[in-house]
């Protein structure tokens, strides 16, 4: 082969600019049907001396060929490595990606710190069921269908005569028909109320129910256990009032409220729940439930203190929350505020 043609090819090798397109090349030329293939089967017609100083040529032709090849390889090969990486570069100088990261909502925290609070007191968290009936949210709690009092807490009926529970109280009622006295119970969870929102009343809120029950208590034992509470949240020397208030479960039953300042100078008593001595009623309804299923009556003579804590309200006074109506609107600028740490708490699974 001339001279000319040989450098023809060898600069057609060295123009490939992708590994593919060199590939093409070396089919091209040294390929099964390429150039210096077919040349070599030509030799056959030639004379031995003529084979001879062919074949020579054709061999220098394809080590020469061959060696362009692999030398161009090696630079389209360094080259791809090298646009690799630069693709893949990381550049440690540009600003980090924003992950939101979620925290428990105020509400949950409030319900986890009286838990643990209460859990220090000896209580045992219980939760009870959202969709109630008649004989536990009502009946069994001294409200008959025809008291008046009925009336202190609007309800949504369902149309097979079941209700959302209008407070956590019925879970009073059912820990007491499966378990004896002594005893000491909160129950967090969420209750329904058919009213009208306004700043301070929404018509879902959670409430936080406790009840102790055994020989001998005394309202001082109730007493002594809401100041703890709500020296607990809101500080050591935290005013807490009680107030005479009608609840047809307790007698006496009483309010509870703690004196609140916020830093805008106002201050005002603020009512937190609903508190009182479990009426001996509720204990002869659960001997009854009890006797009806079998059970013995243990509840007669005993004698036991409840209570039932707006949490809504524990946060609107903690935090100075002007409206209740905030927690539920979902706004992040609000609810942000007040992120906590994740705490595995059992009443957090249920919430
Ligand atoms: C009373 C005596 C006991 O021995 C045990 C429990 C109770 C509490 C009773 N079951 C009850 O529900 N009382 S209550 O209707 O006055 O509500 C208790 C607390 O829930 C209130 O003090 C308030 O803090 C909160 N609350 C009531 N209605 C609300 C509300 N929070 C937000 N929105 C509402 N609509």
């Amino acid at each position: 082969m001339q001279h000319e043609a040989q450098n023809e090819i060898l600069d057609e090798i060295l123009a490939s600019s992708s590994l593919e397109e060199l590939q093409t090349v070396k089919t091209k030329y040294l390929g099964k049907n390429g150039l210096v293939t077919s040349q070599l089967k030509e030799m056959g017609k030639l004379s031995p001396e003529e084979r001879k100083a062919k074949g020579a040529e054709i061999n220098a032709l394809k080590t020469s060929l061959e060696g362009a090849v692999e030398a161009r390889k090696e630079v389209l090969e360094q080259a791809a490595l090298e646009a690799k990486l630069h693709s893949e570069a990381i550049d440690v100088t540009l600003p980090a990606l924003h992950f939101p990261v979620g925290g428990l909502h105020i509400i949950s925290r409030i319900l986890a710190d009286l838990e643990g609070m209460f859990g220090r007191l000896g209580y045992r968290t219980v939760l009870g069921q959202e969709v109630e009936d008649d004989l536990h949210n009502f009946d069994a709690l001294n409200i008959p269908w025809f008291h008046p009092a009925r009336d202190l807490w609007d309800t949504f009926w369902m149309t097979d005569g079941r209700l959302l529970r209008t407070h956590t109280s019925p879970m009073q009622i059912r820990y007491m028909l499966e378990h004896t006295a002594p005893l000491r119970i909160t129950v967090p969870g969420k209750v329904y109320r058919y009213e009208a929102t306004d700043a301070t009343h929404e018509s879902m809120f959670h409430q936080l129910e406790g009840l102790l029950v055994g020989d001998n208590i005394r309202m001082s034992d109730l007493k002594g256990t809401i100041a703890e509470i709500a020296r607990g949240l809101f500080g050591p020397s935290t005013k807490v009032r009680f107030q005479p208030s009608y609840y047809p479960f307790v007698e006496p039953g009483a309010d509870f409220s703690v004196w609140w300042e916020n830093p805008r100078g106002e201050s005002k008593w603020l009512e937190l729940g609903g508190c009182g001595m479990v009426h001996p009623s509720v204990f002869r309804a659960v001997d009854d439930l009890r006797e009806a299923l079998g059970k013995p009556r243990t509840y007669e003579g005993k004698t036991g203190f409840a209570f039932g804590l707006g949490a809504e309200r524990i946060a609107m006074l903690k935090y100075g929350i002007p409206d209740i109506r905030y927690f539920y609107q979902n706004d992040l600028k609000v609810l942000g505020q007040f992120r906590g740490e994740l705490e595995t708490l059992s009443i957090l699974e249920a919430l």
